[in-house]
């Protein structure tokens, strides 16, 4: 294909959460990258500001990562996980409890996001009926929460136009209210002070359905999807205390926030709260090769090791659960990470962040700006009768001006890989101030 590709050659591939014509009609197409960096087809350099998106932690085009695939997928390209193993699947598994929250300490791949949130959300349900407690299998999820796009994510997500074309979702499905609220924490720096009581939403739930009926919650502990919403102090501690109270099972799924993004391993780690089950994907290869993995208290895992040793204990998992390359590429990611210090990086960045990101608050149309370690959200006003189009235009002309942002409807995400430079965050900021000030 040219540089340069015409309608026609653009036409076949359904391109995901996209605007399939406005794209091909003016296409932004990516060719290489290294470094902090995508270049274009025809050269142009682009700076990340969202990690391809949320994903490449470690920046573009390890050399590590590259050798380490390319030895695995010479070696042996594939192996069956179903009653088969190989090495490195287990040499990961070692390598990651080491940096799960301690208690979490088995791990089950799947290949996405979305995979690991069905995955837990399956784990959550058979755990209970293997305790003798099949009556718990209600799911609650969140208000604006996203967990990927299987019918399982999509029922406890709580974003509206991902589930409303989509038919009648998993029964017995119930939502928190979510924790967004301009009002009380607009322009708030770092986690917002207000709004710990809105944990006590699950308490209603659990009067409404009782506790007997519920198997278990699952919270992003930072939602990105949605726009960078963020839990108010105390807020994470609280929906984990009332999970003790009823039995309830809490699942983080920290597609995002796994791997560095808060500054901390995971956001368990960040918030000093520790779920039950965690789901990842994303960084755990640095984007290389799709991969999710989801960890477990060794108390659940331990509840299902149960009846005879032939017997299978748990009836799931996926073709490609624990895909050698995937794994070649999990290792050297974690490697790079642990050399480099990169999963608590953004601690240290975290306060430049902080004050690069708040600057933008003079600029027409932005009502807040959110911040927790490298990442951001800063939302605009949506233009009168036409929302999203103000945010939509911010994405386009970003990327003229060299830089990669990632929009959610009028609101503007940046999580830019852990390896940024102060000079990076310059000009993250600075372009972007140019871009939202021409707007109108
Ligand atoms: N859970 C969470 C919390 C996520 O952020 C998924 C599950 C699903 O992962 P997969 O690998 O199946 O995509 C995600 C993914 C955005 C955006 O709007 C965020 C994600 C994916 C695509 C776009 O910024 N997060
Ligand atoms: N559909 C069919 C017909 C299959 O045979 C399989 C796996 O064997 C799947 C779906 C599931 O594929 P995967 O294991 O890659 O999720």
């Amino acid at each position: 294909m040219s540089t340069n590709p015409s309608r026609a050659e653009l036409e076949a591939f359904w391109m995901p959460f996209t605007a399939n014509r406005q794209f091909k009609a003016n296409p932004r197409l990516l060719a290489r990258a290294q470094g902090m960096h995508y270049w274009t087809p025809d050269g142009r350099e682009i700076l990340d500001g969202v990690s391809g998106l949320w994903c490449v932690n470690a920046g573009h085009g390890r050399k590590e990562i590259t050798e380490a695939v390319s030895r695995q997928i010479a070696t042996m390209e594939y192996a069956p996980p179903f009653q088969m193993g190989h090495p490195p699947a287990f040499e990961l598994a070692n390598k990651l409890v080491k940096i799960t929250p301690p208690g979490l300490d088995h791990v089950f791949f799947t290949n996405s996001g979305s995979e690991s949130v069905d995955t837990a959300l399956k784990i959550a349900i058979a755990y209970h009926r293997v305790r003798g407690e099949a009556s718990r299998q209600r799911l609650i999820g969140r208000e604006k929460g996203y967990h990927g796009v299987g019918f399982g994510g999509i029922s406890v997500g709580g974003m509206v136009n991902n589930r409303k074309f989509f038919g009648s979702l998993l029964p017995g499905v119930d939502h928190l209210r979510h924790t967004f609220d301009l009002e009380h924490n607009a322009f708030s720096r770092g986690i917002p002070q207000w709004g710990a009581h809105l944990a006590d939403d699950l308490e209603r739930l659990v009067a409404l359905h009782d506790a007997s009926t519920i198997a278990a919650v699952i919270v992003e502990p930072v939602a990105g999807s949605a726009g960078v919403i963020l839990p108010p102090q105390g807020y994470l501690q609280r929906l984990r205390s009332i999970c003790d109270k009823y039995g309830i099972l809490l699942i983080f799924d920290e597609v995002i926030t796994g791997f560095g993004r808060l500054g901390a391993p995971f956001g368990a780690t960040y918030f000093g709260v520790t779920p039950d089950i965690i789901t990842t994907a994303k960084g755990l290869t640095n984007g290389a090769v799709p991969m999710g993995a989801v960890f477990v208290r060794k108390e659940i895992y331990d509840t299902f090791m149960q009846g005879p040793e032939q017997a299978i204990e748990l009836f799931h998992g996926y073709t490609y659960s624990g895909h050698p390359v995937a794994c070649a590429a999990g290792l050297a990611a974690q490697e790079i990470y642990e050399r480099e210090g990169l999963l608590t990086r953004g601690a240290k960045l975290a306060q430049q962040w902080e004050d690069a990101v708040h600057s933008l608050r003079d600029v027409p149309n932005v009502i807040d700006i959110r911040n927790v370690g490298l990442v951001a959200g800063i939302e605009l006003e949506p233009r009168s009768g036409a929302p999203g189009a103000r945010g939509f235009e911010a994405l386009v002309r970003a990327f003229e001006k060299g830089i990669l942002i990632r929009v959610t409807g009028d609101i503007v995400a940046l999580s830019p890989p852990l390896i940024i430079e102060p000079k990076h965050i310059d000009q993250l900021v600075t372009t972007l101030r140019e871009v939202l000030k021409t707007l109108d």
